[in-house]
């Protein structure tokens, strides 16, 4: 099979920019997982969590046959940070997620904090792209985490505190898959009973770790056994040793040599498998049917969703707006027609009072008119009187009264 050609991309800004020496090695892995994931593009986003030094980023390379170029950490951060990169693969994208400076600190119980905050940070962005009205979860780049690989120090005592408290808080919320990190480091005998131990302890303390599914037919055989292997004992290196013809990932010892993919030396192949090949697509659908579901409702519920049925919520919000809309359109409205009444009210009043001013004027303009010939008669009369002799005076005068009182207009 053709190597796949690999380009890192940015995702955030926290983000290192990556050369990659090699490519992604698919190739490593089995035909069916790589024609039937990388035809159809799949994203998938893996968190390691584990103390500095535990083999985080020599894992990640052996698990995907490159070489990442991860700087290693150092052990005195302040604070645990959550590190992401993103490979894109044709059509299908990874993200590793690391932690960096977990358990580094003196009160090691907060470390578990930005895990959480950095897995909810994933959630929340899918929910808002989910309750956008008009979404494109198609275009969307999910950076849910599908799995969380749990690094765990292979001392051979059984769990620090720091492990138990931090699987406890993240196990409603990722696929957890326990690993023993190192695992040459511990005998055959050892490991065996570190193993039984660590699963007691998380029985006891009631941490649900992450089991493959049993249920399908073609699959449940060979998951119900690999259940029973877990926590897996993984050695991961970046060294190569020729090995008869063959040059296989190895570390090696003045003793002898730990070969990586040999299934008698470690669990590496096993988890492998059961990571990118047999379980992957159920990770997926846990974290989306599960661990996301839970998440959501708990949210839904604080913005005040308190119905089960997000249609029937929805509709009754709706409603309850379309209603208050509604009775601002009316208040609107009374309140348009009420000031249009005293508009009218007002017009009508200006125009009464502006017709009793003319009709007055009208009355003044006809007394006027009948005082002034009253007065022209008046004068004529006068002048009369000067010319003519008494008795014509006399009749004159009853004359004019006649004529004034005829003449008077009608008011
Ligand atoms: N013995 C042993 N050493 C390992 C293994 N994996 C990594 N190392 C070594 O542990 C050191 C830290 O590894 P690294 O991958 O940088 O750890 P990280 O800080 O968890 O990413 C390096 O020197 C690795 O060579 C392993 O499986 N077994
Ligand atoms: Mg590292």
């Amino acid at each position: 099979m053709a190597a796949i050609d690999v380009e890192p991309q940015k995702i955030e800004a926290a983000m290192r920019t990556l050369k990659l020496s090699g490519h992604v090695g698919f190739d490593s892995l089995p035909d069916q997982l790589v024609n039937k994931s990388v035809q159809n593009g799949f994203v998938f986003n893996i968190l390691c969590i584990g103390e500095t030094g535990l083999g985080k980023s020599t894992l990640m390379d052996s698990l995907f046959n490159t070489n990442f170029e991860s700087s290693p950490s150092p052990h005195n951060l302040p604070t645990v940070k959550l590190k992401a990169h993103t490979y894109e693969l044709q059509e299908s994208s990874l993200t590793l997620c690391d932690t960096v400076g977990y358990g580094d600190q003196v009160n090691k119980e907060d470390s578990f904090k930005a895990v959480v905050d950095y897995i909810d940070a994933q959630f929340e962005a899918f929910l808002q792209e989910e309750l956008k009205i008009k979404r494109s979860l198609g275009a969307y780049h999910d950076s849910r985490l599908h799995v969380c690989l749990y690094f765990i120090c292979p001392t051979g005592h059984g769990l620090k505190s720091i492990d138990l408290v931090c699987m406890k808080k993240l196990d409603t919320k990722v696929n957890i898959i326990p690993i023993i990190a190192k695992a040459d480091t511990i005998s055959k005998t050892e490991l065996q009973k570190f193993k039984s131990k660590i699963m007691h302890e998380l029985q006891m303390n009631g941490v649900e770790i992450y089991q493959f599914p049993v249920d399908d037919e073609s699959v449940s055989e060979v998951n119900s056994s690999m259940n029973s292997h877990i926590p897996f004992a993984v050695v991961g290196s970046t060294d190569f040793v020729k090995i008869g013809n063959k040059t296989v990932r190895a570390r090696q010892y003045p003793w002898g040599t730990v070969q990586v993919e040999n299934e008698s030396h470690c669990d590496f192949v096993k988890l492998r498998e059961m990571l990118i090949r047999t379980n992957m697509e159920d990770m997926r659908e846990k974290t989306h049917a599960k661990h996301y579901e839970l998440y959501r409702r708990r949210r839904l519920t604080q913005m005040g969703f308190t119905d089960v049925s997000f249609q029937q919520t929805f509709e009754q919000k709706r409603s309850a707006h379309l209603a208050e809309l509604q009775q601002k359109e009316d208040e609107m409205r009374q309140m348009f027609v009420q000031r249009l009444h005293a508009k009218f009210d007002k017009l009508k009043k200006d125009h009464t009072e502006e017709k009793k001013r003319l009709e007055e004027l009208r009355k003044k303009i006809e007394d006027d008119t009948v005082e002034f010939n009253r007065r022209k008669t008046q004068t004529l009369h006068s002048h009369h009187t000067l010319t003519l002799g008494k008795s014509k005076k006399k009749l004159i005068r009853n004359f004019t009264k006649i004529y004034v009182r005829t003449e008077e207009p009608s008011v």
